[in-house]
């Protein structure tokens, strides 16, 4: 573990024909008393916490589309961002510049892993052979630039939601042909990830779903998406590919009704057509507040199955009811998914990625790096507290003396199933009305503030 620590502080900053951050130097840990607001004040990528350093905790990744790609337009106004990588009109020239402005921006601030989707590398040509020819050229630009800078790819993905031919559905597509055109892409996404070295490969189903019922055989459509994914598996797996999948729940945004709803939804539809061997959850904190839970109990729901395997991190508005997709900086809310992450002995496979964006009207350079400092030292400052609350506090104990009861005697064996109703009825006719027993929830909320 320390190796791969220490060989992270010699990486090299890699500035490609260009240097597009200019005036930024690599960003450093400083310790909480520096004012510098281009350093770390929490991160310390080589502080161990839990028997693990921070850099290993969370394998944080930097997403490609809102950084490198999302450029501020909204439904009422234009782009905002004039990013100098999109300015090339010829799309090989232009995705070379922009992956050089990405593996100059992750490297200076240290990040060790990224995240894309196919189209987000290079525009998508005119053809599935010309798409493919340009994935080619892509690729081997990435693999070079990740041989020199060290970095990881944590996930790809398809962008299987934005080309208006997916407009009704990709693999849940009323149209076959549509479905083996998202095939033929998937397989090239497949293709590159390996390439790269992925160590994991995710599905957000963004037009998984549908708008109205009364034209949707929801059966059929799920019978389809479990095929599909039955034979990018296989696919994958023939390759030699040994990484994880994950799927992304989202409940709403783009289609009325998505299928993979939450964990909960997407963790029956995996067992229900034998999938959870090879997927496991990435979560995304923002889709599980769509989904009117907090993340901590997307997060437990998939650790509690076993399928904890990657975050989305961010954050929504409470004022709004979208997916606003901020930084992450509350850190009240962090502990208590921190919580969960460490009691579950973190994640399985994935990382910590920054699907997050800076807001339209942030349209300076070094507002990247600004968002992602935050979202870094918010997160490292969370583990720490929630290390000393499950390392100092009563926390623990006073859960488990909360389900006391069951740790003996007839609560044991009734946990262990060994008990009939008649005799859990004859025990509560021998024992009467049970005392109230409090749940004490603001005591264990200021258990958090104690520890802030
Ligand atoms: C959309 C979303 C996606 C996935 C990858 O809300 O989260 O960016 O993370 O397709
Ligand atoms: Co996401």
């Amino acid at each position: 573990m320390s190796s791969i620590s220490n060989s992270a502080e010699t990486l090299p900053v890699i500035i490609g024909e260009k240097e597009y951050f200019s005036g930024i130097d690599k960003i450093s840990y400083e310790g909480r008393e520096s004012d510098n607001p281009m350093a770390f004040k929490y991160y310390d990528e080589k502080r161990s916490v839990a028997g693990k350093t921070m850099k290993d905790h969370f394998k944080f990744a930097v997403a490609y589309w809102h950084s490198f790609c999302g450029t501020g337009g909204d439904p009422f106004g234009l782009p905002t961002k004039n990013f100098p990588w999109l300015s090339s009109n010829d799309p090989i020239q232009q995705a070379k510049d922009k992956m050089d402005a990405a593996f100059e921006f992750i490297t200076k601030l240290s990040v060790p892993y990224y995240c894309f989707h196919d189209f987000d590398l290079i525009e998508e040509g005119a053809s599935l052979s010309e798409s493919a020819r340009r994935l080619e050229i892509i690729s081997d630009y990435a693999l070079e630039k990740q041989k020199m800078s060290g970095v990881k790819l944590l996930w790809g993905t398809a962008n299987l939601f934005s080309n208006p031919r997916y407009m009704n559905g990709a693999a849940t597509n009323p149209d076959f042909a549509v479905v083996a055109y998202a095939g033929a892409q998937v397989k090239h996404a497949i293709d590159i990830t390996i390439k790269l070295q992925g160590e994991n490969y995710v599905f957000w189903g963004g037009r998984e779903g549908y708008m109205s019922l009364l034209n949707t055989h929801m059966k059929k459509e799920l019978d389809h998406f479990a095929t599909f994914l039955h034979m990018v598996k296989d696919y994958a797996r023939k390759q030699g590919f040994t990484g994880n999948f994950f799927i992304e729940p989202k409940p709403m945004e783009p289609s009325k009704h998505q299928y993979d709803f939450d964990a909960a939804t997407v963790i029956g539809f995996l067992r229900q057509y034998d999938l959870m061997e090879d997927f496991k959850l990435n979560l995304e904190v923002n889709h599980a507040t769509l989904a009117q839970h907090t993340f901590a109990h997307e997060l437990q729901v998939a650790a509690d199955a076993g399928l904890l395997g990657s975050m989305d991190a961010n954050r929504g508005d409470y004022q709004n009811g979208w997916d606003t997709d901020q930084f992450p900086n509350n850190i009240y809310e962090l502990v208590e998914t921190l919580l969960v992450f460490l009691e579950a002995g973190g994640l399985q496979g994935g990382g910590v990625n920054f699907d997050a964006k800076t807001r339209r009207n942030s349209t300076d350079p070094d507002d990247l790096f600004h968002a992602h400092i935050g979202g870094m030292d918010a997160f490292a400052r969370a583990l720490l507290i929630a290390n000393e609350i499950l390392e100092n506090s009563r926390y623990k104990s006073l859960r488990e003396t909360r389900y006391g009861s069951f740790a003996d005697g007839e609560g044991k064996t009734f946990e262990e199933g060994n008990m009939t109703l008649e005799t859990l009825a004859d025990i509560a006719g021998r024992n009467g009305e049970p005392p109230l027993t409090s749940g004490k929830q603001e005591l264990y909320e200021n258990l958090i503030n104690q520890y802030l």
